[in-house]
C-alpha cells in the first residue's frame, strides 16, 4: 500500500496533527507517513507531531531539508506557495525505498476511506485530478498543456519519477532562468510538474480532490455527496476561514481530537476563532471526564424505576 507524504514549512507545521488524525482514520491499517520539512529538528511543533504520531500509532518519518542549500539560487517570489513545496519534484530521490506514495497538501480534509486509492496501480508517474478552473488560465507559458492537473493531491509512482529522471529535469527547469521565472511566477511546483508531466498523467475521479470553494455552493455540494478528499485550495484554509462550513468543522474536529491535552495557547486561538468549533475548555477536558459528565446528565433524566433495568447508566 502506498505511503503518505506531507510537506510542511514552519507556518503549517502546527496543523500537521490534523493530517495525522485523518490518516489514522482513513489511511488503512498501519499507515506510513513521511513529513518533508525545512524546520529545524529541534522545533517543538515537530516534536509535538512525533508525540501525536506515536499516540495514534502511525509510523511518521521526518525528512529534513535545507531548502536554501538545495536551491542556492532560489528567489522567493510573492507567491503564497512556499519553496519547500518544490520538494514534490524530488520525492523520487528523497524517498529511494518507496515505489508509490500518496502526496497530500496540509490543507486537505479527508472524509472517506482512502484504501482503494492507496492500492490503485498506476502506470504513469502521476495520477491527479484535472484542474478546470482558474489556475489553468494563469499557466504562464504560451502553450497550454492539454491536461492541467492539480498538485494538492497526487498518487505518485516514484519508480517512474526515478526512471524518467524527473529530479534532474526539474533541476534543469528551475535553473533555466527564463523558463523558471515564467513558471515560478505563480504556482511554482504545480506549474513545473505540469510542464514536465502533463502529457503523462492518469486522471483521478474528482471525489479525491474537491475544492472547498465549490462545495460551499449549495447546488453543487448536493451533487457531490461522494467526496473523499476536500482541498482548501486558495486563500481560505480550514484554520483561517471564518465561514461555518461542513468541512471546516470536520477539520476542527480532527485537529482538536489529535492535539487533545497537548494543545498550546496558539492552538486554542485557532479553535476559539471559529463559530461552531470546540471551545478551549472542552478541548482540554480529558475525554473520559466528558463521558462521565454525559452519563451523569443522562442518569438524572432516567426515571428511578428504570434505572435498575439499565446496567451501566
Ligand atoms: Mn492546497
Amino acid at each position: 500500500m502506498a505511503a503518505f507524504v506531507l510537506i510542511s514549512d514552519e507556518k503549517t507545521l502546527r496543523y500537521i496533527p490534523a493530517n495525522l488524525q485523518q490518516i489514522k482514520l482513513f489511511g488503512g491499517a498501519q499507515p506510513r507517513i513521511y513529513l518533508v520539512t525545512n524546520c529545524e529538528s529541534d522545533n517543538p511543533l515537530l516534536a509535538r507531531a512525533l508525540v501525536i504520531a506515536s499516540n495514534l500509532q502511525v509510523d511518521l518519518s521526518v525528512v529534513t531539508i535545507d531548502v536554501m542549500k538545495f536551491f542556492p539560487n532560489f528567489k522567493s517570489s510573492s507567491n503564497r506557495v512556499p519553496a519547500i513545496s518544490l520538494m514534490k519534484l524530488f520525492l523520487g530521490e528523497l524517498l529511494p525505498d518507496e515505489e508509490v506514495v500518496l502526496y497530500l497538501d496540509i490543507d486537505t480534509v479527508i472524509c472517506k476511506s482512502l484504501t482503494t486509492l492507496l492500492n490503485t496501480p498506476i502506470s504513469t508517474p502521476v495520477a491527479a485530478i484535472e484542474e478546470l478552473s482558474t489556475n489553468r488560465a494563469y499557466f504562464p507559458l504560451q502553450e497550454l498543456p492539454e491536461v492541467y492537473f492539480n498538485s494538492g493531491v497526487m498518487l505518485l509512482s516514484l519508480n517512474s519519477f526515478r526512471a524518467l529522471g524527473i529530479a534532474k529535469r526539474a533541476r534543469e527547469v528551475l535553473e533555466d532562468t527564463t523558463l523558471s521565472s515564467a513558471l515560478r511566477s505563480r504556482f511554482m511546483d504545480q506549474d513545473v510538474l505540469n510542464y514536465l508531466l502533463s502529457n503523462n498523467v492518469t486522471l483521478l475521479p474528482r471525489k479525491y480532490n474537491q475544492f472547498s470553494n465549490n462545495l460551499a455552493k449549495p447546488k453543487i455540494s448536493t451533487l457531490l455527496d461522494d467526496v473523499a478528499i476536500v482541498q482548501f485550495a486558495g486563500i481560505e484554509k480550514p484554520w483561517n476561514y471564518p465561514r461555518k462550513s461542513k468541512y471546516t468543522k470536520l477539520w476542527i474536529g480532527y485537529f482538536a481530537a489529535s492535539i487533545g491535552s497537548i494543545a498550546d495557547r496558539k492552538d486554542l486561538t485557532i479553535i476559539k476563532s471559529r463559530k461552531g468549533g470546540l471551545s478551549p475548555a472542552k478541548l482540554l477536558v480529558p475525554l473520559h471526564l466528558i463521558v462521565t459528565k454525559a452519563l451523569k446528565t443522562l442518569r438524572a433524566h432516567v426515571p428511578y424505576w428504570l434505572k435498575d433495568f439499565i446496567r451501566g447508566i
